[in-house]
């Protein structure tokens, strides 16, 4: 795997105050591995009182956020809003959002730029549709979505990409382990290919020595350090065997994350 394993609770639309209280006091007596980036995301409005009584180990993400600074834009959560309540993340283009609410590409890229920009950290969704995979489109759909966040975002020090199979999320139905690797390859040759170059060929490097020698560790490094997470059904008793594959640096859990126990299992499948 490539840097930190990396783990995303996502809570989507699910609690109250009372299990909120409950699965925070879990997750805040929970033993979980130092070697992992563990990160949670409740809904809005309970950020702020998640983000008051976790533990600092383990950091909060919002589930979505407004594309530009906020104002007149009844509903939406601004970017400087989550910042001002000690939020760290967002989750942006989940299918949840693209396929459910009717969020497109351009739209999801506004809002990872914008929070990119503002020092937010981006969770970054990717994933085909099951007749998209049927009709052998898998990579062409996930290289598309790719490319609209590389089109616009200003940097990849903090995004973390989810490879989310949209077939796979709240079906029951996780990807193999060989599923899940071969997209997870796919995607960081693409950013080897159409993120790292661009890197490299935009870094100025200033040193009289070798040149050739310099970008290609610059173009090694995007793509390589880059974490590229699994997305959709992934529970204690499947994290193991995705874990154990080269490419996947950590999960993005749905359902699993609402139990505590459960989700410092996932956590704790780093190898
Ligand atoms: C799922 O596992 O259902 C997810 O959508 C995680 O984001």
């Amino acid at each position: 795997g490539s840097g930190k394993f990396f783990v995303g609770g996502n809570w989507k639309c699910n609690g109250t105050k009372d299990s909120i209280t409950k699965l925070v006091s879990d997750l805040n007596s929970a033993k979980l591995e130092t070697d992992v980036d563990v990160v949670v995301a409740p809904p809005f409005v309970y950020l702020d009182q998640v983000n008051a009584t976790l533990t600092d180990r383990i950091e909060v993400s919002a589930q979505n956020s407004w594309i530009g600074k906020g104002g007149a834009f009844t509903g939406e959560i601004s970017v400087e809003q989550l910042k001002d309540i000690g939020c760290k993340w967002v989750i942006l283009g989940h299918s949840e959002r693209r396929h459910v609410i009717g969020e497109d590409d351009q739209f999801i890229g506004k809002k990872a730029a914008y929070a990119l920009n503002e020092g937010l950290g981006v969770i970054a969704c990717i994933g085909e549709l099951l007749e998209e995979r049927e009709a052998g489109k898998t990579f062409d759909v996930c290289f598309q979505q790719l490319k609209s966040f590389a089109d616009v975002v200003p940097s990849w020090d903090n995004i973390v990409i989810a490879y989310e199979p949209v077939w796979a999320i709240g079906t029951g139905k996780v990807a193999t382990p060989q599923q899940a690797q071969e997209v997870h390859v796919a995607v960081r040759d693409w950013l080897k290919k159409n993120v790292s170059e661009e890197v490299a060929s935009k870094t100025r490097i200033i040193y009289g020595g070798n040149l050739d020698t310099i970008s290609f560790v610059v173009l090694e490094e995007v793509a390589s350090k880059t974490r590229i997470i699994y997305g959709g059904s992934v529970n204690g008793s499947n994290c193991v065997e995705l874990a154990k594959q080269e490419d996947i640096d950590g999960f993005l859990v749905g359902g699993a994350s609402l139990k505590g126990p459960e989700f410092a299992t996932i956590v704790n499948s780093v190898i």
